[in-house]
Order: structure tokens, then C-alpha cells, then sequence
């Protein structure tokens, strides 16, 4: 019986499917897209990753696989290579920090600029605001098609050597620093030695003791145990934060029909908004247990960070004509509305 019935239907949708336009069936999918990520879960850059193939997954009834890649390990573990390998097609899609596209879109330097965001009122404000617009209009143009967005979180600063409350406590420290060119500038301006590795070299390099130190958010220092490699003291100065961006390759996009196209935009957002969540409590919660771990938490007065600020100010200046002025100052209204 139940098998005459399939049969049944099968017979009637064959007879139905040219009559009518059948968007789900008309187009060519492939049966699985590649989507490259660094951090995997339980990072919270993992869990919005993660999320997303499962919601895409339930909400085209199987019809849309998406396969995490991570550890970068699609562009041989170089963050820097992941926006250009999605551009050409190498990968379908990204869950990436705006960091590790930033070399080739460089209006992404607007996260990545020192002590531009005071809380995370003032990202949201940049991020779902005309600056986010901008931006996702930017990487329309540059060949891939944005959704929406995730948090790796406030990157922090720490180091196996002592406690940093001033730029002088910075004064020679080998630290290593992400992709773009604007974390060598500010490192270099506050008397550092910077480093630019990749994630995968990161860990070895502090295990070694090859460098002093590193910045990473909370969670992630905790999650990648890096207390256990020496690392007993971090400055909160909350300088940047990273957000992360759902982005599919343009070819890619247009290949979807329009209602999965919203179903896969939707769905990005739905899984931003919990990886967001996991940031950010994640941050708190991984506060405490690093502490209980032994490490030293320095909180800067507003005197002592204004040090810190003080002596980046010329790099923000010198990249604020690289990123666009016009750019910077609509997040500099941003970051001041409240
Ligand atoms: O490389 C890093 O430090 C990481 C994992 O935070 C990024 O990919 C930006």
C-alpha cells in the first residue's frame, strides 16, 4: 500500500513537472558545498559555523549540504588565502574573520583599528548600521556574496613575561600578530617586536618560546589552552574585535534559486546570532576560568589605556586614509551615537 502510493506520487510529479516552474528541482546543486572556517567548535567561530549547516541542512529538507573545513585547512592552513581561494571558486564558502580578508579587502581594516570600539553596542551599531552596509556592499563588488555575521570577540594581549599596564611594559616583546599589516604597525608602535604567523604556526611559536606573546579573544585563549604554553598574563584592553562574516562565491550564489537564496541568508543569520551569543558569554564564562587557572587578569584604568591609545593614535591616522576617511568617520558616528 504505502509503496503503491509512492509510486503513485512519483508518476503524478512526472507528469506535473514540466507544467509547472519547479525552482527546487531547475536547478543544478551539487551534493555538498565546501565552507572554510579556522576555529572549529566548541569555539564559539565554530559553533555559529556549525549551526549554519545544520539550520541549512533542516530548512531545505536535506536538499542543501554545507561541509566545514576547518583549520584552514582548504587554503593549507593560510587564513590570509581563504578570501581569495572563495573568490575564484577554490572554496564555495566562508564563515572568516574580517582579520583574514582584511589583506584583500582592505575597508575590512575598520574592526582592526586601535580602540575604535568601546563595547559591544557600539560593534553592533557598525555592524548592522550603513557601515555593515557598505561593507557587505564592498564584497558584492569584490565577487562574493555576504550574509550575515558572526564574533570571534575583544581580542586581548598577553605574554609568558609579566604584567602589561603601559605601552613601556610592551618595549620588546616578540608577539605574534594575525594577517593584516595594520597589527604590525600597532604592535610597532607601541614598542613591540611583531610577528605575523598563521594560527596553525601560532601555538608551536609560543610553545617554543619563539614569542613572548600573543592576542587572541578570551574564548579562545581558553578553549586552545593557552595558558598551558606559558602564556600567565593578559591585558584586557578590549583594542579590537573580530567579527566574522557568512559569504558564499558568486558563481555559487547564482546558482541558487531565489528561495534558497533566502533560505541560506536567513539561516546565516539565525546561526550569527547564536554564535554571537557564544562569544560573548563565552568570554565571560572562560574569564573565570583562567583566572582559576592561574592567570593574571591586568584591567587598565582609564588613564593607563588612554596610554595605549595615545601612542596608536598616528597608525589610526595613517589608516584611516588607507581603509577611507569617509568610511571611518561613519563608524566613528556609529561608535558615538549610543
Ligand atoms: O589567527 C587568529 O588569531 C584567529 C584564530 O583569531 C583568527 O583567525 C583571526
Amino acid at each position: 500500500m504505502h509503496h503503491f502510493r509512492k509510486l503513485a506520487v512519483a508518476a503524478i510529479a512526472a507528469i506535473a513537472a514540466p507544467c509547472f516552474a519547479a525552482p527546487a528541482i531547475a536547478a543544478e546543486y551539487k551534493s555538498e558545498y565546501t565552507v572554510s572556517t579556522v576555529l572549529p567548535a566548541p569555539f564559539p567561530w565554530g559553533i555559529a559555523a556549525d549551526k549554519w549547516v545544520e539550520l541549512v541542512k533542516e530548512r531545505s529538507q536535506g536538499r542543501i549540504n554545507l561541509k566545514i573545513y576547518s583549520n584552514s585547512q582548504l587554503v593549507s592552513g593560510d587564513q590570509t588565502k581563504e578570501f581569495a581561494a572563495m573568490r575564484q571558486g577554490i572554496i564555495d564558502m566562508a564563515v572568516g574573520s574580517t582579520i583574514n580578508w582584511s589583506p584583500q579587502v582592505k575597508e575590512l581594516n575598520i574592526f582592526s583599528m586601535p580602540f575604535l570600539m568601546p563595547d559591544y553596542a557600539a560593534m553592533d551599531r557598525i555592524t548592522q548600521g550603513p557601515v555593515g552596509k557598505e561593507l557587505f556592499a564592498i564584497l558584492r563588488k569584490r565577487g562574493v556574496e555576504p550574509l550575515g555575521w558572526a564574533e570571534n570577540g575583544f581580542r586581548q594581549v598577553t605574554n609568558s613575561k609579566h604584567e602589561i599596564h603601559t605601552p613601556d611594559d610592551l618595549a620588546g616583546l616578540k608577539i605574534r600578530v594575525v594577517g593584516s599589516p595594520l597589527y604590525n604597525d600597532i604592535f610597532t608602535a607601541l614598542g613591540a617586536n611583531p610577528t605575523q604567523m598563521s594560527w596553525a604556526d601560532a601555538k608551536p611559536a609560543l610553545t617554543t618560546k619563539a614569542v613572548d606573546g600573543q592576542e587572541n579573544p578570551i574564548s579562545v585563549f581558553k578553549i586552545a589552552k593557552i595558558a598551558t604554553v606559558g602564556q600567565q598574563y593578559m591585558t584586557r584592553w578590549n583594542y579590537v574585535n573580530d567579527p566574522l562574516i557568512f559569504a558564499v562565491n558568486k558563481r555559487v550564489w547564482e546558482s541558487f534559486t531565489p528561495e534558497d537564496q533566502k533560505l541560506l541568508r536567513q539561516a546565516a543569520i539565525d546561526a550569527g546570532a547564536v554564535g554571537i551569543k557564544a562569544s560573548r558569554e563565552g568570554d565571560e564564562a572562560a574569564l573565570k576560568e583562567i583566572k582559576a587557572e592561574g592567570v593574571t587578569i591586568t584591567e587598565l584604568t582609564p588613564q593607563e589605556r588612554e596610554a595605549f591609545v595615545k601612542k596608536t593614535r598616528g597608525v589610526y591616522a595613517e589608516w584611516a586614509k588607507k581603509i577611507g576617511p569617509d568610511l571611518v568617520k561613519a563608524a566613528e558616528q556609529a561608535v558615538a551615537q549610543k
